[in-house]
């Protein structure tokens, strides 16, 4: 069975860390499976040729805010022209509201539902083991929810988290990082958000899971040594955690190679004086700062403070 993984990115500078996470994770087990990218600015008709001329068997859709219009179009023109294809849907902007997706796209198989990998790998592991047949056997897989060979729509089990230290780290994986050449890397070190945004799917996971330090200063040096020009933390609230966004900058300004930029976005409000010290100091050049609303006055003085030491934000 070949199992096709497809991003479609906001535009080409940009890159699916997401997609790389779940090959790689899947890979780690004995699980090889395919993946491509496009971007919102290709032609509709060139993807969906791109992708059949690929001969997938499954294929599954990473679906974001910027590209899930044109998943559903080309998922419905997929399922025209290969309506043997198996296909799939994952990511925050199809995992909170799962069920009512898939009665209203019936070109599609199931969804998976929240954090990716575990539940990515065993689906595609059912699929290898079991070909087609897999269809009779999703009650087996976690995380998932999915419409039945009757049609009918089924909840999974619900999966469990993983360690943020099971995530694979993928650059490393690649020789001469071939696919990031002249794209911004994006690099994650937590995930969840302590804070409840209404309008902010990332609330919905409020437990902080934090990768250890150990991995991360290994981390950090391998994009250094690489002289790469932008990483970008996708961290939802990078300064949540005080001592490991402390240690984060610590690394970078002790470490710094004159060329690598660190992006960040933090919450202005819970900076500590500790952390804007390091961060005027470091290399830390771009910080990304937003606004909780009951935090208006502060988060003026903060972002005043930043201007008058010259620091670029954004
Ligand atoms: C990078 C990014 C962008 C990039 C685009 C990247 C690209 N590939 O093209 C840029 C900067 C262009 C961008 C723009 C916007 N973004 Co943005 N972006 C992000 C960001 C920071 C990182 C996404 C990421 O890679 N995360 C890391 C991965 C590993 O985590 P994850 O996405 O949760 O993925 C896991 C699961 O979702 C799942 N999964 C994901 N894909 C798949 C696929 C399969 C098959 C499976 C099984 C599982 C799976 O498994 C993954 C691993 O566990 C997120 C916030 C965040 N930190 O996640 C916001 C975020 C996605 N963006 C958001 C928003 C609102 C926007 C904008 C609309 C902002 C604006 N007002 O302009 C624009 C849209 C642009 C457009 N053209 O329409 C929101 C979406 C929330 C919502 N739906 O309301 C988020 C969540 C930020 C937030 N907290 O508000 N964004
Ligand atoms: S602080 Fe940011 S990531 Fe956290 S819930 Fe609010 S908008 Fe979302």
């Amino acid at each position: 069975m070949k199992i096709l993984l497809v991003a479609i990115n906001a535009k080409y500078i940009h890159s699916n860390l997401a997609v790389y996470c779940l090959k790689s994770y899947a890979a780690k087990r004995g699980i090889e499976v395919e993946l491509t990218e496009y971007t919102i600015n290709h032609r509709r008709d060139d993807i969906l040729m791109n992708i059949y001329q690929r001969k997938p068997d499954v294929v599954a859709f990473s679906c974001y805010i910027w590209n899930l219009e044109f998943v559903q179009d080309i998922a419905a023109d997929l399922y025209k022209v290969l309506p043997d294809l198996e296909i799939w849907g994952g990511g925050p902007e199809v995992s909170y509201d799962a069920e009512k997706f898939l009665a209203k796209h019936p070109e599609f198989r199931g969804i998976m539902k929240g954090e990716g990998e575990r539940t990515f790998c065993e689906l595609a592991g059912l699929y290898q083991i079991y070909g087609k047949e897999a269809v009779n056997k999703l009650d087996e897989c976690h995380g998932i929810v999915w419409r039945d060979p009757k049609g009918e729509i089924s909840q999974g089990l619900p999966q469990a988290p993983i360690s943020l230290d099971e995530v694979p780290f993928i650059y490393e994986e690649y020789e001469n990082m071939m696919p990031f050449e002249n794209r911004i890397l994006y690099y994650e070190t937590s995930r969840g958000c302590p804070f409840s945004c209404s309008y902010c799917l990332s609330s919905i996971d409020k437990r902080v899971r934090l990768r250890s330090m150990e991995l991360v200063e290994k981390e950090l040096q391998f994009f250094l040594d690489h002289k790469v020009p932008q990483v970008k933390f996708v961290d939802r609230t990078f300064n949540c955690n005080h001592r490991h966004s402390m240690a984060i900058w610590r690394y970078i300004k002790e470490h710094d190679n004159g060329i690598t930029n660190f992006h960040f976005e933090i919450a202005a409000d819970i900076l500590n004086e500790e952390e804007i010290e390091v961060s005027l100091d470091s290399e830390v050049k771009y910080i990304e700062i937003f606004n909780i609303p009951d935090t208006e006055v502060r988060m003026v003085d903060i972002i005043m403070f930043f201007e008058e030491k010259k620091k670029f934000l954004v």
